[in-house]
């Protein structure tokens, strides 16, 4: 029977389970990544295991969160996890040396193998036909142990790319029509496999842009084919020896289908606040702007760079806007280097920064007071920018350009009355460098762990008792996002490592005094719709509100990670049966789950849950190896169990 990619590279993972969709699979880990924001807690969560260095084929630890040292805080967590890496035989890639994503293509991912990342981005991998996981801290911490990665198994959702792109069209173009077409939960529990012959007309980069972003859709991931392409882009790597050609069977079919155009897309952009707020840049064209920002987790690489040094070179950079570049790695912005780009940018007026996140997670580069703020990055969720009431739009690097040149949002198109569209392709040998990247040692075991006053030692969760009463903390609507729930900043991600200082700043921008009204209920509970927990893998998300005492979400229905970090920590991911019964709750409210032990341990699916004297049916769809967890109060404590 013809099978399509994702079926045959989780197949040749699988450790075990049935390729069932919905049910739980648990399959072999070949990579990890880190990076530093979710990194510190995993790295102290691996070292709880008690091995001597990491089992897994290659694992990496990036620094590209958390690069402004305003005081000590990231400096020593920077230290800790250098020491930790090469203590335990991880690969440790400097501040500096560029983003996760985009050094794990260039440097070391291979086609058909399995990636676990604790950041929702890790899919940018799929460029090069990895089959690229987000996951929770807890769970990369686990792979790097060498357990298996468990998922509820994915759909495959195939789609299918037929034409060439147009001018002034790319990569950025095809997800944000994805994002149109299916919205911010149009992805979950499902893998997008793109396939047909378009796919030989985009290059890796745009592949890895159309990857990254997947993550937005909710998806569990995305992979490409492994073509000619691929094998390009390896050998301008001087990786070629690692290529081998992957695609799906002639006559394999998929869960569901979509189909794109390529020829008939036009440059489209993802308004604020969400990245499925999606139209056509004519639709808002002249829309004045006032920053412009190329580059950081997605379109940051050579092409996406090199593209915009074309476009702006013998021009200017309009005077009413601050248009600034944030490489992908140090490697793209030194073949950009080579080739004359940074020359065409400092003369058009373009800042450009050290290569990382940067603005992208709201570590700098915030917009002001009501300014516009027009981005290549893959997420424009209301105050990331560290702006309260921010105006983000999402974009290729081409329509970024215009925007910059002409000092109002335009249709790149209009750019063909200046030049000729520069039609930018990846070097065929790129200029290599390793210099940021340290190597692990043969033996790391003398190496002594550097921790610092910000890394505090990881709470202790209680098991779940027999009975629950807890207190509605908050009450909220659809697609409540990680930054919502956990904001991410300049002032609160050097708190990564510190459980206790992070907490006081849950729900930070959309009720500020959660974390008091948590702490008086004693146990609490969040309510809340649809696709709750979307966006980014930061288990923070799950552990903080777990330390101010929630011990239970009822929502409509969950993001993938964000649950699976909630049973992490000990949290009852619950579902409203009738997402009606959401009317029942108010902020304030007592609710009760009698014998919620016995239940959870006799393996119910439905749990009653009591409000204002009312019962209602919540749904618990979880593992047996889930139910275990939450009944030890979190993974952490159920291996420790385990162990003894
Ligand atoms: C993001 O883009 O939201 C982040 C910041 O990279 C997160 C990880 C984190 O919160 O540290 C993600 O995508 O998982």
């Amino acid at each position: 029977m013809p099978k399509n990619l994702t079926t045959k590279i989780l197949e040749a993972h699988l450790v075990e389970g049935t390729l069932i969709p919905g049910t739980e699979i648990s399959i072999r880990i070949d990579h990890t990544l880190l990076q530093d924001a979710t990194g510190t807690m995993a790295m102290l969560e691996f070292i709880a295991m008690g091995l001597p260095r990491v089992k897994v084929g290659l694992a990496a630890q990036y620094i590209d969160h958390n690069l402004l040292q305003t005081d000590y805080k990231n400096a020593d967590d920077h230290a800790f996890l250098t020491s930790a890496a090469m203590k335990y035989g991880v690969h440790l890639s400097k501040p500096g040396n560029g983003v996760s994503h985009q050094v794990h293509l260039e440097r070391f991912g291979v086609p058909g193998i399995t990636l676990l990342g604790a950041d929702s981005h890790s899919p940018t991998a799929a460029g090069i036909s990895v089959l690229a996981i987000g996951a929770g801290g807890l769970d990369v911490a686990l792979a790097m142990a060498g357990h298996p990665f468990n998922l509820p198994c994915p759909k495959v959702m195939g789609v299918k790319l037929v034409g060439k792109l147009p001018d002034w069209v790319s990569g950025k173009d095809v997800i944000l029509e994805l994002l149109r077409r299916h919205t911010v939960k149009g992805g979950v529990g499902k893998v997008i496999e793109y396939y047909g012959p378009g796919v030989a007309t985009l290059s890796v980069t745009d592949r890895a842009t159309i990857g990254n972003m997947g993550a937005e859709l909710g998806a569990t991931s995305s992979i490409f084919p492994s073509d000619e392409r691929t094998l390009e882009f390896l050998v301008s790597q001087g990786r070629g020896e690692g290529w081998l050609p992957m695609a799906a069977d002639g006559g394999a079919t998929y869960d569901e289908y979509d189909e794109i155009d390529l020829s008939a897309l036009e440059p489209l952009i993802a308004c604020p606040s969400s990245p499925d707020k999606v139209v056509k840049v004519s639709e808002v064209a002249g829309t004045k702007v006032d920053q412009v920002i190329v580059g950081s987790s997605v379109n940051s690489s050579y092409r996406d760079l090199m593209t915009v040094c074309r476009i702006v070179e013998g021009q200017r950079i309009a005077p009413g806007v601050h248009f600034h570049v944030n490489p992908g790695s140090r490697q793209a912005l030194e073949n950009v280097a080579q080739d004359g780009g940074v020359l065409m940018l400092l003369m058009a007026g373009v800042s450009i920064h050290q290569s990382g996140c940067l603005g992208c997670i709201g570590m700098g580069q915030a917009p002001g007071t009501n300014q516009v703020s027009l981005r290549t990055f893959p997420r424009n969720f209301p105050g990331r920018s560290g702006t309260m009431g921010d105006k983000v739009y999402l974009c290729s690097p081409e329509t970024a350009a215009a925007a910059g040149i002409y000092g109002v949002i335009t249709d790149p198109r209009k750019l063909g009355e200046i030049k000729p569209y520069p039609a930018v392709r990846n070097p065929e040998k790129y200029l290599l460098d390793d210099s940021g990247i340290i190597f692990p040692l043969e033996d790391g075991s003398a190496v002594e762990i550097k921790t610092g006053p910000n890394i505090v030692p990881f709470p202790d969760f209680e098991a779940l008792p027999d009975s629950l009463q807890a207190g509605v903390v908050i009450k909220l609507g659809d697609n409540i996002t990680t930054d919502h729930i956990m904001p991410a900043g300049n002032k609160v991600l050097p708190l990564r490592s510190n459980i206790p200082a992070i907490s006081e700043h849950v729900f930070e921008q959309v009720n500020a005094d959660f974390p008091a009204r948590a702490t008086a209920a004693g146990n609490g509970v969040v309510v809340a719709g649809e696709n709750y927990g979307q966006g980014s893998s930061r288990e923070h998300a799950a552990l903080a509100p777990r330390y101010l005492g929630i011990r239970a979400k009822i929502v409509k229905s969950f993001a993938r990670i964000h649950k699976a970090n909630l049973v992490n920590f000990g949290i009852l991911p619950l579902v409203f049966k009738d997402p009606a019964d959401i009317d029942l709750f108010s902020q304030g409210d007592q609710v009760s789950f009698p014998e919620i032990r016995h239940l959870i341990e006799s393996g119910a699916g439905q749990i009653p849950v009591f409000v204002n004297g009312r019962e209602i049916t919540t749904l618990l769809e979880v593992s047996d190896r889930q139910r275990q967890e939450l009944l030890a109060g979190g993974t952490l404590n159920y291996v420790k169990q385990n162990q003894h």
